[in-house]
């Protein structure tokens, strides 16, 4: 009785049941994507305030001091199983994140020095897919990279902690995404720390 209703249903209205479907599949996908999304960005995307007063810089540089334990804290324990299992469906392994974080800040941290000792630099893009993917990158030891990323962080944080506002207003340009200031930057780098942090702490076990 029920399969008639909806096959006189479907006579009378012949768009009905595909309608259906294709809501069907678009509440699914809706639901997928907000999970990858909740995967690829467990603490949101980058949002900084449009003013960026001095304590919230001094709370980015904060986290800034924090990601090395905080990275040795997420790691600990890891056998190369675990080190090499995606941290999602399709992302990069955790070994790929851990030796990501000294090459993405290295190049940060040049960059900072650039901006403070030349007119607008314009700074070096850099593919971070196509480093992740280089053979040490997915294979050398994490030890190395939670050294390098805490001298790094040492110098880095000791810069930041110099800097005054017209240091932080200090800008670099960016080929493709224009001029950007230090505050700005700084943020987008506490946010980075945070960011691949919570995907080793989040991943599915
Ligand atoms: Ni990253």
């Amino acid at each position: 009785m029920l399969g008639d209703g909806i096959t006189g249903r479907l006579i009378i209205f012949p768009g009905l049941g595909q309608l259906f479907l294709q809501s069907a599949k678009i509440m699914e996908n809706m639901s997928a994507s907000a999970s990858d999304e909740n995967l690829k960005y467990p603490i949101g995307r980058y949002q900084p305030p449009v003013v960026i007063s001095a304590d919230q810089r001094a709370a980015w540089i904060e986290e800034m001091a924090k990601l090395p334990l905080n990275l040795n804290k997420a790691v600990a324990g890891l056998n190369d199983a675990q080190l090499d299992s995606p941290y999602r469906p399709g992302g990069w392994t955790v070994r790929q994140v851990v030796h990501h974080l000294p090459d993405s800040h290295m190049n940060s941290y040049m960059r900072f020095r650039f901006a403070l000792t030349e007119n607008v630099p314009l700074i070096k893009p850099y593919d971070e897919g196509a480093w992740a993917e280089l053979s040490d990158a997915r294979s050398a030891p994490i030890a190395p990279s939670l050294a390098l990323l805490e001298g790094l962080h040492t110098r880095f944080v000791l810069l930041l902690k110099s800097l005054s506002d017209a240091d932080f207003a200090r800008t670099f340009r960016h080929p493709e995404l224009g001029e950007r200031r230090l505050d700005w930057t700084l943020g987008l780098y506490a946010w980075h720390s945070l960011h691949h942090v919570a995907h080793i702490n989040n991943r599915e076990k």
